[in-house]
């Protein structure tokens, strides 16, 4: 075997500037060359003073002029910024969990949506009160689907799945008045309470910031990764590989990118029948190589171990590796820039959504009714394409490493199940998890999530936490792009235990797991969400009360900042490496870092230094395990 050995930050950053040697050959433009001409960035806009909801201004808060032409301060601005903020990612969340639920209800046996977890519907049938007994397990996938749709617009009540959540949340919910009612009403609301002349207190502003957050994280995240599994399978453990080595010169390289699983389903789906191999060969080719970026690419390795070429700020350079035939994107986190950068080379840039339309882009509308022929036609002009490519311009980096991957909270129970063996007590539990961590052989965990942003240095935080983290008998549970800079660096590989605490390399050889789980795309951290609840039941303490933290060293996208606040709505402190523009006032920062804690028993809490970020979360965490010895 040969020898493990993590690839480093050094590394990418060498092959990444190899690749940026061809673009400039080529004329492309990249997003290293525009972040130096965004800086330095607007202050105003930074620390989140500058107000532009009605066309008075824009107005810019400083100690000259401490109020906007309409009488709103600093926090005021500042609050309004942080829930609209929000409401941008729970409607981004949430529409793909509509989406979803659409997708859900075009399902029929033979068809290129079929049913592939009964066993989930029928658990989620129950839950929601659908009749079972007898039925067509169609009829009950569209009677759920329907019923999930009109979660979005529900007339009166909260959303169906918070009752997945601890009596004691729930209880929390609802005193505070933050329990989530329908999603697309939470979204309204957000938008309502920010227009000109109205809300302008940040508390007020802040509560509705969790309540939407929490819309999304037990309403629309938890949908798109619930119906997903129904539709797709839940995912099981299964090796693959990361990193733009997955990328084949023999091979029609097609990369799937964005969020939404349906489409992508059925590439993987056709792009693997005889009929598509065999054409890709008459282009001559050896065959088809999918990979993918973002999280449509977690969404596809986490069912089917199809290999993660990249994350976030990756994106650009699968098409600067001048192999990719074509790149295929549904929604969310895709640069504008790949249409431009995709005709300084042969690839083809195929958009696909309304939601998502992009300059230099081909647009086929995909639409599920139709899956197969949008499929096939997308993967034929990928091979067709294959003969347009200029040897000259072809470097893909060899740089690689095996992944496990698939751990859903059905699948970390199943693995721990097999370390209990007999023991029928703590079958389908958390509870040898548990023992682990009462008896401090396991610290903690981290739930590490989110993007990249050019703030910070490209996965840096990611990777270097992780390790530090890891050294520290603390678990890592991963979603999004935090889950692919770890399968690139080597992280998902088993053999990392060797890079643990003692405690947890011990964990890692009994469960057979690697020490970071990856739990999937940034809709999955509702996963996370049904996991720490189902642990606090397990421990017999509340979710606050748990050494577990959320960290997103390198977010960017207004979906995390949903994500934070249904993070910290459930009890769970999160910790940030960027700051959410809200600088420019100290009661803003003064309720996120610290109030908000007697509200959900949970805050943010920030800093950009790793080693400091690092000890502040064990530090945290050891707080908390104090804490829960002395209660018990
Ligand atoms: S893809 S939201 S850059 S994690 Fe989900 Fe990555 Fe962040 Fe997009």
């Amino acid at each position: 075997m040969e020898e493990f050995k993590l690839t480093t930050i050094e590394e990418f950053e060498a092959e990444t500037n190899k690749l940026l040697e061809t673009g400039k050959k080529v004329g492309a433009d990249s997003w290293q060359q525009r972040v130096v001409n965004q800086t330095p960035h607007c202050k105003f806009g930074e620390n989140g003073v500058c107000c532009r909801i009605c066309s008075m201004g824009p107005c810019r808060i400083t100690p000259k002029a401490p109020r906007g032409i309409c009488g709103c301060d600093a926090a005021g601005i500042v609050a309004r910024n942080f829930l609209r903020f929000t409401a941008g990612g729970t409607a981004t969340h949430s529409d793909h969990g509509r989406e979803i639920a659409y997708t859900l209800m075009e399902t029929e046996a033979g068809g290129s949506y079929e049913v592939k977890d009964p066993e989930k519907l029928l658990v989620i049938a129950k839950e929601w009160g659908v009749e079972t007994e007898g039925r067509d397990i169609y009829d009950v996938a569209h009677e759920v689907a329907e019923l999930g749709v009109m979660e979005y617009g529900k007339i009166k009540g909260f959303q169906r799945w918070i009752k997945r959540a601890t009596p004691e949340r729930q209880a929390t919910w609802e005193k505070e008045g933050i329990a989530p009612r329908a999603i697309d009403r939470e979204v309204v609301t957000a938008m309502h309470m920010t227009h000109m002349g109205n809300s302008s207190m940040p508390e007020p502003l802040i509560r509705q910031a969790l309540r939407c957050g929490l819309s999304d994280g037990w309403g629309g995240s938890m949908m798109g990764t619930e119906f997903s599994d129904v539709m797709f399978g839940t995912p099981h453990e299964m090796k693959t590989e990361a990193n733009l080595g997955v990328m084949k010169e023999d091979m029609v390289n097609i990369v799937v990118h964005g969020h939404d699983p349906s489409l992508s389903e059925m590439i993987v789906k056709y792009a693997e029948t005889p009929e598509m191999v065999a054409y890709a060969k008459e282009q001559g080719a050896n065959g088809i190589q999918i990979s993918g970026v973002c999280c449509t690419s977690n969404e596809v390795t986490m069912r089917h171990g199809i290999p993660m070429a990249g994350n976030f700020l990756a994106q650009e350079n699968v098409v600067l590796t001048g192999a990719c035939e074509l790149i295929v994107v549904d929604v969310q986190c895709i640069f504008p820039a790949l249409g431009p950068l995709s005709k300084c080379f042969h690839t083809k840039f195929v958009t696909t959504s309304n939601i998502c339309r992009q300059p230099d882009s081909e647009f086929i509308h995909f639409e599920p009714a139709k899956a197969k022929d949008n499929a096939i036609k997308i993967i034929k002009m990928a091979c067709e394409n294959f003969k347009n490519r200029k040897k000259e311009n072809v470097y893909i980096p060899q740089m690689k490493q095996e992944a496990w991957v698939g751990y859903s909270c059905e699948e970390i129970i199943h693995k721990l199940d097999g370390v209990t063996n007999s023991n029928v007590d703590e079958m389908g539990t958390y509870k040898p998890l548990v023992e682990c961590v009462n008896s401090g052989v396991l610290r903690g965990a981290v739930a590490m999530v989110g993007c990249n942003n050019p703030k910070q240095r490209a996965d840096f935080m990611h990777v270097e936490l992780m390790k530090k983290l890891i050294a520290n008998d603390i678990i890592l549970v991963l979603s999004g792009c935090s889950a692919q800079a770890a399968a690139k660096a080597g992280l998902m590989d088993k053999r990392a235990k060797d890079l643990c605490g003692q405690g947890l390399k011990r964990v890692c050889e009994l469960v057979d797991i690697p020490p970071v789980l990856h739990m999937g795309s940034c809709v999955d951290i509702s996963r996370m969400m049904r996991l720490v609840c189902d642990l606090a039941r397990d421990m017999g303490c509340e979710t606050y009360e748990l050494p577990v933290v959320g960290c997103a060293p390198e977010w960017m996208s207004e979906k995390a900042v949903s994500i934070g606040n249904y993070v910290i709505g459930t009890g769970i402190d999160t910790f940030l490496g960027i700051n959410p523009y809200t600088a420019g006032s100290e009661e803003v920062e003064g309720i996120l870092k610290g109030s908000v804690e007697n509200i959900v028993g949970a805050k943010y809490f920030e800093e950009h230094d790793l080693d400091k970020l690092a000890q502040m979360m064990i530090d945290r965490i050891e707080e908390k395990r104090a804490k829960l010895a002395s209660c018990n």
